[in-house]
């Protein structure tokens, strides 16, 4: 079980997924978070990063750091998605094993997958084929972590789990339209687009791949109950299990932001993997549900992003 009394790294705080963690924690009674800004500790660099872990000796670590981004961002930074990633997970997972921490956790992503998994992808058919080009760089990255724990674990006993997420939202993204996520750009645009008296609302690819999207309250929700429940070798799924498609998302969200005009299809952007849905018996299997809906989640994410939309755009 987690101590909540111990001391509990979070890895990325600011982010998407670091801040949820954050909040769950808080709320389950965690007395002892610590933290660091990316000013204050750059976990790209090994020797501050030992620095950091030698003389704070965290019991327990969720590591959520890492350089993240939509389709274009990965296409276009190749280099520093493959480069922040294997820096910041190698440097945290070794000086979190040699500083004795109890255990962490590291965070996957569904584009792990190969680009023709059968659907629903489960946890085994990592590595059973090619990647989707338009993500391999974070992919190849992010398998690099998760076997770096496997490996970590057999050779040094260290307890280190692996939670793999579909697609994530919430409160805290990226509304950056050059390298944000689908459903974050498209709640900007839609909004921008209504205040603008737009025809048409402009939607990359051809609107037909298929994603699963979960909010991220239910991600660290998940991420908590592995921590007290989970310690194997093998990663694990996290998702709803169903998907819906850009279109359909497209709609949802200009239904909710009140934008009633047409959905217009860029063709010349990348459409990425045709589907990408997560098979997820094995936590359902554990006893674990997400609970956010998408219309409860996206009404939620619109409203928050109303509420600081003004301190975004600085
Ligand atoms: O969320 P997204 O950028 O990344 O795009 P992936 C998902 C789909 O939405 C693609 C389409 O088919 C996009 O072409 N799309 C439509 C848009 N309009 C927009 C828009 O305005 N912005 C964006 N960004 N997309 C990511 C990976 O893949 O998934 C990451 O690149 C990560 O590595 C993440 O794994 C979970 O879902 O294709």
């Amino acid at each position: 079980m987690l101590d909540l009394d111990a001391s509990i790294y979070v890895a990325g705080h600011t982010g998407l997924v670091g801040s949820a963690l954050v909040r769950r924690l808080q709320q389950a009674g965690a007395r002892q978070l610590l933290l660091r800004t990316r000013a204050e500790l750059d976990l790209r660099r090994q020797a501050d990063v030992e620095h950091f872990f030698q003389q704070q000796r965290p019991q327990y670590v969720l590591l959520a750091a890492a350089k993240v981004g939509g389709i274009e961002a990965n296409r276009t930074r190749p280099a520093q998605f493959l480069r922040d990633n294997l820096q910041i997970q190698t440097n945290v997972i070794d000086a979190a094993y040699r500083c004795g921490v109890r255990k962490l956790l590291f965070l996957g992503s569904s584009c792990i997958y190969p680009r023709n998994a059968p659907q629903p992808m489960s946890e085994e058919c990592l590595l059973s084929g090619a990647l989707e080009p338009t993500n391999e760089w974070y992919a190849i990255a992010k398998i690099a972590g998760l076997k770096m724990c496997q490996a970590y674990r057999r050779e040094f006993g260290f307890d280190a789990i692996t939670a793999m997420p579909t697609n994530l939202y919430g409160p805290g993204d990226n509304f950056n339209l050059t390298d944000a996520h689908v459903l974050p750009a498209l709640i900007r645009k839609c909004f921008e687009a209504k205040l603008a008296h737009a025809e048409a609302l402009l939607v990359w690819g051809s609107g037909t791949p298929r994603r699963e999207f979960l909010h991220v309250d239910d991600l660290a929700d998940a991420c908590l109950y592995l921590m007290n429940r989970y310690s194997e070798e093998a990663a694990i799924n996290v998702g709803w299990g169903t998907d819906i498609s850009i279109a359909e998302l497209a709609r949802l969200i200009a239904d909710e932001v009140g934008f009633a005009g047409a959905l217009q299809f860029d063709r010349t952007r990348p459409d990425g993997m045709a589907r990408k849905l997560l098979d997820v018996a094995r936590m359902t299997a554990l006893g674990w549900r997400p609970r956010i809906g998408l219309a409860e989640g996206v009404a939620a994410t619109c409203e928050w992003y109303r509420a600081h939309q003004v301190q975004l755009r600085r």
